[in-house]
């Protein structure tokens, strides 16, 4: 088949990882539309074969689930309507660039339900199987497709808001990159919106004290080149956690401890901490919370809530999300937690633009072999957090 022959020929590309800085400097000095059309019709089926060619690998029962043959439909769909591009000779016909805008666009929607009907997929497969045999390749499968999806997405973004017809409601931003992105601004944001659905919830919340330090520069304001919307969402995300975790222990007291953030602007890193006083979580339970099979799970029950509002933070794909989005760009997403006590969240940012490059997954020989095993075998005599699969590493599997 047509299709799958060219899925073959690209998916033998690396997509090609660019920094923040590059994505700057290319919106304001050396990008041009035409610059940008001729980069993505080749990078955009890059990408998109490359994870194409990993959703082949999955195990059978679960491509065999309609959710996932549904997108895999789409990323067919998208993948063959861009290519409808590749031989154009004439990159500054302006019927042709408005045409590719506008496809990018469409393509973009089509996708925009792809993590529940992922999600979906793999709740499916989990009642009617029940098997975590593939556990470990579907945190690894689905941390590789939803990385490659927020760079596409990224992409996609950056061409339609800087030459396509959608309004760029902020001037200063390069696309969707703000180069002087308020941290403090982002987290006071977050924090209102995370308090507004905790209050909905459990009609009480935890007020916040919020430092930051910027030792190296001669203003306490904090800035930096990223994405906001990411940040918020992180930010977004670790708040409403921490909020559910300190309300549900203390909700029922008069007083309620704080949450605290702490910002801190270094030479290297850009380091946000948010500590609750929650009670924490056992060391044992922390890398559940960024598990797509675990966190599918029904929702826990909370105690002091009000019936009909809607969870405010159900354990669901927010997580591990987030810590794609901090690790996109080179940097991560920790929890480090004392039982009894309360936990800490940890942002982690590169300072610098020419630091912050995607971080891409790449389909190969080793890729592919963690689809052909089985089962993964333990190194160590008991299995401990820290012995179990890395999601982004290497682990030992046995070999059929
Ligand atoms: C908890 C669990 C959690 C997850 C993420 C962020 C904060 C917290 N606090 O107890």
């Amino acid at each position: 088949q047509r299709v799958a022959r060219l899925v073959d020929h690209y998916s033998q590309f690396h997509p090609s990882p660019l920094s923040m800085k590059t994505l700057v400097d290319f919106g304001t000095k050396t990008g041009t539309e035409a610059s940008s059309f001729e980069f993505l019709r080749q990078e955009l089926p890059v990408r998109l074969a490359n994870i194409m060619k990993e959703i082949n690998l999955l195990p059978e029962n679960l491509q065999q689930m309609p959710s996932v043959a549904m997108v895999r439909n789409w990323y067919q769909q998208s993948f063959t309507e861009i290519l409808e591009f590749e031989n154009i000779v004439n990159l500054e016909d302006n019927e042709t660039l408005s045409k590719f805008a506008e496809i990018l666009v469409k393509i973009r929607n089509r996708h925009s339900n792809v993590v529940e009907t992922m999600a979906q997929g793999v709740m499916e497969l989990r009642d009617a199987y029940g098997d975590t045999r593939t556990d470990s390749q579907i945190q690894y499968f689905l941390d590789r497709f939803y990385t490659n999806r927020i760079s596409i997405r990224m992409l996609i973004n950056q061409h339609a808001l800087l030459y396509g017809s959608e309004l760029a409601n902020h001037p200063q931003h390069i696309g969707c990159i703000d180069p002087h992105c308020d941290v403090l601004e982002v987290v006071r944001d977050a924090y209102a919106n995370a308090r507004f659905l905790c209050e909905q919830y459990y009609l009480i919340s935890p007020d916040v004290q919020i430092e930051s330090h910027n030792p190296y520069e001669n203003t306490e304001n904090i800035k930096l080149v990223y994405v906001p919307s990411h940040l918020y969402h992180m930010l977004f995300e670790l708040l409403k956690n921490a909020m559910r975790a300190v309300v549900e222990r203390h909700g029922d007291q008069h007083e309620i401890p704080p949450l605290k953030i702490r910002i801190c602007k270094g030479k290297e890193d850009l380091t946000i901490k948010l500590s609750d006083q929650g009670g924490g979580i056992p060391y044992s339970k922390i890398d559940l919370l960024f598990q797509y099979m675990y966190t599918t799970a029904p929702q826990p029950q909370p105690s002091h809530c009000r019936e009909g509002s809607a969870p405010l933070a159900g354990y669901g794909y927010g997580l591990p999300l987030s810590r794609l989005y901090a690790r996109y760009f080179q940097g991560d997403l920790v929890l480090s937690s004392m039982d009894g006590h309360g936990t800490d969240a940890i942002v982690y940012l590169k300072v610098l633009s020419d630091e912050a490059n995607e971080c891409l997954p790449v389909y190969n020989k080793t890729a592919s072999k963690v689809y052909e095993s089985d089962i993964p075998v333990s190194d160590w005599s008991s299995p401990a957090p820290w012995s179990q699969t890395p999601s982004r590493s290497f682990s030992t599997y046995a070999s059929r």
